[in-house]
């Protein structure tokens, strides 16, 4: 459960944003008295399309702890508000993937599936991302293979009926947990072809891919709830690409992640012996060398943190010039690794957040 929204003040103030935008749209009064008198009959009110979709890239523009800002406008937005089962719900998300992938040419996409409303509760999506790997829990080694982060929710998943794969690996996909008022609680396996994936090398040292080490090449966070002008779309699934770091310097090096390091620096024969020797920021590095050139070389877009906090105090000029604030979290902003040879570790931001926006719930799985 969250805040009770005040519809009509949220409504106009969103409009009053949109056709202040968008000059082309005329003046906001006759859109503005048309959606107040739908709220009064419904208690909630239809998005027109151009509505909707300034409202989902506005939403990115607002999200404070991200970092790849600068191209919001450009943000593809599939609407599926018609669609609220659990069967293309789970279809639409692997089409999402599909297309959004496009062959390694990754395409910022949102997905936008029906709206909460007083009458009908919208569908939710329980995982945190479209693609994530399981994380068992092996009683013979008192480690969890795969990623630690899901260990919970692969039990879930479990007990709802999911079958592991009979091989299990560090990187088995979890189905999708689709939850609508028609069906309940229901599971569904992506289909292999739409979760593209990276073998992961190094550019120099060929023992690397013997790691057996991969990611998957679209990051899709699926559990925030798009809030719009007093509308909130619980599933609404969006995608960027990756920064390296993500991959490189969190996911597969966090120490309640893969935990890679330790091995890494062994197999470059550092030493280990004393932390004065930096072994474990050696080893980072080549972890995350070896996540970009590995994405390079497939060919599926990626960006580094040096790259892209450049781009971001670009995106920051541009928002000031067009009399703008930017919301931004430093501690989410500066990259997990190197903060202080990228310009954004340098400065301080605005930090009042505004609407439309992502909202992670109290209540959101994971
Ligand atoms: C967070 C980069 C696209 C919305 C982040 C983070 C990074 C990032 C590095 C921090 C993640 C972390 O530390 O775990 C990028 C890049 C993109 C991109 C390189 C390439 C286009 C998008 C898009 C949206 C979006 C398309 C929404 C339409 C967000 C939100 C968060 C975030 C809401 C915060 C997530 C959370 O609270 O867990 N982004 N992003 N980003 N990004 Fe982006
Ligand atoms: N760190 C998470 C993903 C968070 C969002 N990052 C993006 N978003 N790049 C991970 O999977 O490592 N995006 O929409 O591109």
């Amino acid at each position: 459960a969250h805040e009770p929204v005040d519809v009509r003040a949220e409504a106009e103030a969103f409009l009053r944003l949109f056709h202040g935008e968008h000059p082309k749209t005329g003046p906001v009064e006759p859109r503005l008295e048309q959606v107040l008198a739908e709220i009064d009959e419904t208690g909630t009110y239809r998005h027109t399309e151009g509505e909707l979709a300034f409202g989902a890239r506005v939403a990115w523009r607002n999200s404070a702890r991200c970092i790849g800002r600068l191209y919001w406008q450009s943000l593809r937005v599939r609407d599926m508000r018609k669609v609220s089962d659990a069967a293309t719900v789970a279809a639409q998300c692997a089409e999402h993937l599909r297309s959004a992938g496009n062959g390694g040419r990754i395409r910022p996409t949102v997905t936008i599936f029906a709206p909460e409303t007083p009458t009908r509760p919208a569908p939710r999506i329980w995982n945190e991302q479209l693609i994530r790997y399981a994380g068992y829990w092996d009683a013979e080694t008192g480690a969890v293979i795969g990623d630690p982060r899901y260990q919970e929710f692969t039990e879930e998943v479990t007990r709802l009926g999911w079958q592991p794969p009979a091989q299990r690996t560090r990187f088995d996909v979890l189905p999708l947990v689709v939850e609508t008022a028609e069906d309940g609680v229901t599971l569904h396996e992506l289909p292999r072809a739409v979760v593209h994936e990276v073998e992961l090398g190094h550019p120099e040292h060929n023992w690397f891919a013997g790691l057996g080490l991969r990611w998957h090449a679209v990051p899709a966070i699926s559990n925030m709830r798009l809030s719009i002008g007093g509308v909130s779309y619980p599933a609404a699934p969006f995608n960027g690409w990756y920064m390296g770091t993500e991959i490189g310097a969190r996911n597969l090096a966090d120490h309640d992640r893969y935990d890679l390091i330790p091995e890494v620096a062994e197999r470059l024969g550092l030493d280990t012996s004393s932390e004065q020797t930096l072994w474990r920021d050696q080893a980072l590095v080549e972890l995350n060398r070896a996540v970009l050139h590995s994405f390079a070389r497939a060919e599926v877009t990626i960006t580094d943190h040096h790259t892209e906090s450049a781009r971001f105090l670009t995106h920051l000029r541009k928002e000031e010039d067009a009399g703008r604030k930017c919301p931004a979290d430093w501690s989410w902003i500066v990259p997990p690794m190197s903060g202080a040879l990228t310009p954004v570790f340098h400065r301080y931001y605005d930090t009042e957040q505004v609407g439309p926006e992502f909202v992670l719930d109290e209540d959101a799985r994971l």
